[in-house]
């Protein structure tokens, strides 16, 4: 396995010498936002990662390889062609076996942060349980993937096209901590509350960071979900954007849209739909996430 990984020195030495070092999800870039502003958006993260004291690992599969790190021209690669699938859990083996191209997910970014002894994640919106899944069974696989890989990920929540209470459900099902930062509540991505209560709120990055080394001492191979909402200046209307998250899923129903494929085409939808609001509040939450995330991990290594 390790022959497979491409780590960059920077971040093999601060892994090494016990540095906060926060890995970035690569789907978002290829899969979660138009061109130019994903690749602008994924240099803006791992600067923030920086200013904020860690060392921004940001992940994909190249030609068959985990690179943990990109540089420029992977990074513009990642958000530009068109030959690069989605990879989840599942999907990893294959990938890699084949030398394709894949962005990884929330639960593929874990299993590869985990691999190469990365602890702290950032990212904007979790999978979940999606809406209807009594009867499309349609649930991500990011909420098992807690259960098998120890990570602490910083999300805005659910977004609010998932059925975030169902989702809450499926965590406690899980055994998953759901962490609330500065709220009793797990927030609802593009707004910040969602109603749905979540088990413990945090007030700051230490308690945040000593919940996940009381889960690592117990001997717990499982990850920690810390809920973050985006700050209130960048928030939606709950209403307004509720009502355009359904008109964006009746689409998705009338097309057929199955599988991975649900996701980015409900958040391209939106962006359509909402002349470009919902990706502004998307960059803000994901900035506000690595933030939040770094802080947990530089407190935790302390
Ligand atoms: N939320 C976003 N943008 C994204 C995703 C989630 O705001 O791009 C991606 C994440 O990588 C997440 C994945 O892991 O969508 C979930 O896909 P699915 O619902 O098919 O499991
Ligand atoms: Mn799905």
């Amino acid at each position: 396995m390790i022959n497979k990984l491409v780590i960059t020195e920077e971040i093999k030495e601060a892994i090494a010498g016990n540095k906060p070092v926060v890995a970035l999800e690569s789907t978002i870039i290829s899969h979660g936002m138009p061109y130019p502003q994903n690749i602008e958006t994924a240099a803006m993260l791992e600067q923030t990662v920086r200013d904020n004291g860690g060392i921004p690992a940001t992940i994909a599969i190249i030609k068959g390889k985990i690179h943990i790190g990109l540089n420029k021209d992977e990074l513009e690669f990642m958000g530009t062609s068109k030959d690069i699938s989605k990879a989840s859990r599942r999907d990893i083996p294959a990938v890699l076996a084949q030398k394709r191209n894949a962005a990884t997910t929330v639960s593929a970014t874990m299993i590869c942060a985990a691999l190469a002894g990365i602890k702290f994640f950032a990212t904007g919106g979790i999978g979940g349980v999606h809406r209807g899944a009594s009867e499309t069974f349609d649930i991500s696989a990011d909420l098992q993937e807690f259960v098998h890989t120890p990570v602490l990920v910083v999300c805005a929540g659910a977004k609010a096209i998932l059925d975030i209470p169902l989702t809450m459900e499926y965590m406690e099902t899980l055994g998953i901590p759901v962490l609330g930062y500065k709220t009793d509540e797990m927030p609802a991505f593009y707004y910040r509350s969602s109603g749905v209560k979540v088990p413990l709120r945090v007030e700051n990055a230490d308690e945040a960071a000593q919940v996940f080394k009381q889960s690592l001492e117990l001997g717990y191979k499982s990850g920690i979900l810390v809920g973050n909402p985006v700050e209130q200046q960048f928030e939606m209307n709950k209403n307004e954007i509720e009502a355009k998250i359904d008109e964006a899923l009746c689409d998705a129903k009338k097309q057929g849209v199955k599988g991975q494929a649900v996701t980015p085409f409900l958040l391209s939808k939106l962006y359509e739909i909402t002349g470009g609001d919902s990706l502004k509040t998307n960059i803000e939450l994901v900035r506000n996430n690595a933030a939040v995330c770094t802080k947990i991990a530089v407190s935790f290594y302390k």
